[in-house]
């Protein structure tokens, strides 16, 4: 940021490859002259994800959106799906797309996750599954979720947008429930200028992906399934592999970025900084606060306000709550803790363009904001 014309400092990750390598990497792409429909990168995506997850499977596709409608439209099943509304709208338009029916949840107030106890009393005659998502990396309270899915004989699957290289009960997310999806996505700590993938240690499951994330598999006659042309190309594969290789530094340095912001701010009225799960790798892709308007004496939307006038894009992630956007917003859910959220959380930038001086100024302008 410089006094003569800030550059915009972004929420999202933006964490890019180095140039060398990036350069290398597409000249094997063009050299080849191969540059989609399941090439060789995409195979080698699909098992270093694999790795990364520790599943058996791991499915690429072209965004984490299509990754969750091809998994959702694989369960088979026609019906109810609970999920919360504290979320991207792209988890619940994914189960519409799917032909199935979203029931939102509430979520916990600590963990912005839905849980065990929230999701039981939703489950009804017409649940199909429950589709948890991890917020902010934070994993959902899964082994209950998991024991009410097997006592009521129905699917527990997981959008893990936010959580690629976290951990939950000490193991990295990927292998939890029926499957996860993730995200790969220019915003998130592993980007793949777009991209997305399925975790899974299904084997039945990850068969029928590898099939209908494309056409090049398909069964004619009555049993055929529907496809969708989701393929990872060979360039995002290209990117995907070279970030992969990056993980640890992209996290060390969110982690760097996100302690400085507690540090600076600690004692700052009105101001509390999400906390990642003890003893859980995060990946730290966002930088979460809460504010309490009354204590800090400016409120939330007024924040942001302030901040964006100088070039620093933080957002208000996820407002409004899905149940409050057109067409669910017809539904009844009373969903109190996901409508508290929604007012009052902000998101910080952070990821490899922001500098450290770059946060020392951000949480100068939160201090003098008011
Ligand atoms: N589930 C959850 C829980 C999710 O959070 C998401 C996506 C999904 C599912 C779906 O996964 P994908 O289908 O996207 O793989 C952004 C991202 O687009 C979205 O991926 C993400 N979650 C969501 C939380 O944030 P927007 O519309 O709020 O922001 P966007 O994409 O405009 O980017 C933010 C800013 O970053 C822009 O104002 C400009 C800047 N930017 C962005 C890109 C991509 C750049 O400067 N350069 C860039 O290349 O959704």
């Amino acid at each position: 940021m410089t006094e003569a014309g800030p550059a915009p400092l972004h929420v999202g990750q933006l964490n890019l490859p180095a140039p060398d390598d990036f350069r290398r990497a597409f000249e094997g792409v063009f050299a080849r002259r191969f540059y989609t429909n399941h090439g060789p990168l995409e195979h080698e995506a699909d098992a270093a994800l694999a790795a990364y997850f520790g599943v058996r499977h791991a499915i690429s596709v072209v965004n984490g959106t299509a990754a969750l409608m091809l998994l959702l439209k694989a369960l088979g099943r026609k019906g109810e799906v609970i999920t919360p509304a504290f979320t991207f709208p792209a988890t619940v338009q994914a189960i519409c797309w799917a032909g199935l029916t979203p029931v939102f949840c509430d979520v916990e107030p600590e963990t912005h996750n839905i849980s065990a106890r929230l999701a039981e009393p939703l489950i009804g005659e017409r649940t199909v599954a429950i589709l948890g998502v991890h917020v902010w990396g934070r994993g959902c309270d899964v082994a209950p979720l998991q024991a009410l899915a097997n006592a009521r004989g129905i699917r527990l699957i997981f959008d893990a947008a936010h959580a690629t290289g976290c951990t939950h009960m000490g193991v990295r997310i990927g292998g939890f429930g029926d499957a996860e999806m993730f995200s790969f996505h220019a915003t998130k700590v592993l980007n793949g200028a777009e991209g997305g993938c399925i975790a899974t240690n299904d084997d039945e499951l990850a068969a029928l992906l590898r099939k209908t994330r494309s056409f090049h598999e398909m069964t004619p006659g009555p049993e055929g399934r529907l496809h969708l042309n989701a393929k990872l190309s060979e360039a995002q594969a290209a990117m995907l592999l070279l970030g992969l290789e990056r993980m640890e530094e992209f996290v060390a340095d969110n982690r760097r970025r996100y302690e400085t912001y507690r540090e600076r701010l600690s004692g700052l009225k009105g101001v509390r900084f999400v906390d990642h799960a003890a003893g859980e790798q995060s990946n730290y892709q966002y930088v979460v606060a809460e504010l309490d308007e009354p204590a800090f004496g400016m409120s939330r939307d007024r924040l942001l306000e302030a901040l964006q006038a100088q070039n620093v894009l933080a957002r208000r992630y996820f407002h409004p709550g899905v149940h409050r956007t057109a067409p669910f917003d017809r539904c009844a859910a009373v969903l109190p803790v996901t409508d508290a959220l929604c007012e009052r959380l902000i998101q910080l930038p952070t990821g490899q363009a922001v500098t450290d001086d770059d946060v020392l100024k951000v949480c100068d302008l939160v201090r003098n904001a008011r």
